[in-house]
C-alpha cells in the first residue's frame, strides 16, 4: 500500500458576513409582520404566534458571532428569508464547481502542483446543486484535471469520508493524486424563518490535495463509522414532485433534534477517535492538535475533555465556528487549514468530523 500525505489546503471564504445581531434583526421584523399579519388566527387561536430570537442565546447556546454567506440580501429581507441565487445557464460554469475551483486552486499552489497532475477530483458536500452531471466532473474539466470525479454526500462527514476515499484510492495506486473538494452552500438549505436553527450555517469552500510524495502530513490512519438516526434529516429530493406536499414542506430543509444530536454524538465521536488512536498505538496524550469538527463551541469542548481528561486549550482544539458558523462538512478542514502551519515536523494531529447520519470520519496525520 502506497504512503499518503495531504500535500495542500484551500479555503475559499465568502466576502458577505452575517452577525448574530443583524441576523436576529431581520428575523424579528419577520417575527413582528407574521404575527401582525395572523393577529386575527392567533387571537382565535387557529395559527401559532412566531416567537422572536435573541442574539446572545444564540452564542450562548452554540459558540457563533456571525456567518459568512454567499448572498446576504435575500437572507435579510424579512418577506424573503432566502439568498438570491439567479440560475445559470448550462454552458455556465455552476455556482458550486465555481468556489470549488477556486479552493482547489488555494490547494494546488499550497502543495506546488497543476491542475494537470490530479488524476481524481471528489466533490463531497453535504448538499449538491444538482443530480447530474456530476460537480466533480464539472470542476475536473474547469481545472484541467484527468483521470475521474465524482460526487458524494454523507453530510457532516463528506469532506473526511471523501478524503477516506480518496486516500484509498491513492493507496490501491488506483490514482496517483487527489483533490477532494467541499463547496457547502449551507444558506440554500438553511430554514432562515426557524428560530431554534436560523443561526447554525454559514457558506464555504474547502479543498485537500493528496499524493503518494512525501510532502504536508502523512495520513496515518483513517476511520468511518455510521449510526442511522433521523435527528438530523433533510427529505428534500427526486421524489418529492410526486408528493402531496411538493417541495414545500419544512421537512425539505435542514431540521434537527439539537438537544438529542448534542446527547448522541458527543460519546460517540469521543470513543470513535480514541479507538482510533489506540488501534495506531496512540493515547489521546500523544495528539498535538484535535481539528474537530465545528458545530457548536461546547460539542467540542466536551469531546476533548472526555478523550484528555482535562480542558483542552485552544491551541489543542481550534475554534473557527466563532467567524464561520457550522459550515457542514467543511469545519474541521478550515480549522486544519487555518491551524497547522505552528506544528512541528513529527507532531501528531486529528482530523475528525461528525453530525447528520450519524456519521463520524476521523484522519491521524503526522506532519512530515
Ligand atoms: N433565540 C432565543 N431562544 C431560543 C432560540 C433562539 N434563536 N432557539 C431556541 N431558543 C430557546 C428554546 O425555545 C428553548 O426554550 P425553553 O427552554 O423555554 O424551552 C431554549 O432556548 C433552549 O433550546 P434548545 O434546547 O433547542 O437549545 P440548545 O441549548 O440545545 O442549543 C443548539 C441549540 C445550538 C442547536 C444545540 O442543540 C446544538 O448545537 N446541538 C448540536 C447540533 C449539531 O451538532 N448538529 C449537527 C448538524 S450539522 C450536519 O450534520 C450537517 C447537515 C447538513 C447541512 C445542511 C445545511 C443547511
Amino acid at each position: 500500500m502506497n504512503p499518503v500525505y495531504i500535500a495542500g489546503t484551500g479555503v475559499w471564504t465568502p466576502s458577505e458576513v452575517i452577525t448574530n445581531e443583524e441576523l436576529v434583526q431581520s428575523f424579528n421584523r419577520y417575527v413582528e409582520l407574521f404575527n401582525e399579519r395572523n393577529a386575527a388566527g392567533i387571537e382565535a387561536g387557529t395559527v401559532a404566534a412566531l416567537t422572536p430570537s435573541n442574539a446572545e442565546f444564540i452564542e450562548k447556546a452554540s459558540g457563533i458571532k456571525q456567518r459568512f454567506v454567499m448572498e446576504k440580501a435575500g437572507i435579510l429581507d424579512p418577506e424573503r428569508m432566502f439568498p438570491i441565487f439567479p440560475q445559470r445557464a448550462d454552458d455556465e460554469v455552476s455556482l458550486m464547481a465555481e468556489i470549488g475551483v477556486t479552493a482547489a486552486r488555494q490547494a494546488l499552489a499550497a502543495a506546488g502542483r497543476e491542475a494537470a497532475d490530479v488524476d481524481l477530483v471528489i466533490c463531497a458536500a453535504s448538499n449538491h446543486q444538482r443530480p447530474y452531471p456530476a460537480i466533480a466532473v464539472e470542476i475536473q474539466s474547469a481545472l484541467g484535471c484527468t483521470g475521474y470525479g465524482y460526487d458524494m454526500n454523507v453530510a457532516c462527514s463528506s469532506a473526511t469520508f471523501g478524503i477516506e476515499q480518496a486516500a484509498n484510492a491513492l493507496r490501491s495506486g488506483q490514482a496517483k493524486r487527489a483533490l477532494v473538494l467541499g463547496p457547502e452552500i449551507t444558506s440554500a438549505h438553511l430554514e432562515w424563518r426557524d428560530r431554534d436553527c436560523h443561526f447554525i450555517f454559514g457558506d464555504v469552500s474547502t479543498a485537500v490535495l493528496l499524493e503518494t510524495e512525501p510532502s504536508g502530513w502523512e495520513i496515518l490512519g483513517s476511520k468511518a463509522a455510521t449510526s442511522f438516526s433521523s435527528n438530523i434529516r433533510n427529505n428534500a429530493g427526486f421524489m418529492n414532485r410526486g408528493e402531496p406536499n411538493g417541495q414545500e414542506g419544512r421537512d425539505k430543509l435542514f431540521r434537527q433534534e439539537g438537544r438529542k444530536v448534542f446527547k448522541e454524538v458527543c460519546p460517540m465521536a469521543a470513543d470513535h477517535i480514541a479507538g482510533h488512536l489506540s488501534g495506531l498505538g496512540f493515547t489521546p496524550q500523544d495528539v498535538r492538535r484535535f481539528w474537530l469538527h465545528q458545530a457548536n463551541l461546547s460539542m467540542n469542548q466536551l469531546i476533548a475533555k472526555k478523550l484528555l481528561d482535562r480542558d483542552a486549550t485552544l491551541d489543542e482544539a481550534p475554534v473557527i465556528l466563532d467567524r464561520y458558523a457550522n459550515t457542514a462538512s467543511a469545519g474541521s478542514i478550515i480549522a486544519f487549514h487555518e491551524y497547522k502551519e505552528d506544528l512541528a515536523k513529527g507532531d501528531l494531529g486529528v482530523i475528525c468530523s461528525f453530525g447528520a447520519g450519524y456519521s463520524i470520519g476521523s484522519h491521524v496525520v503526522r506532519k512530515v
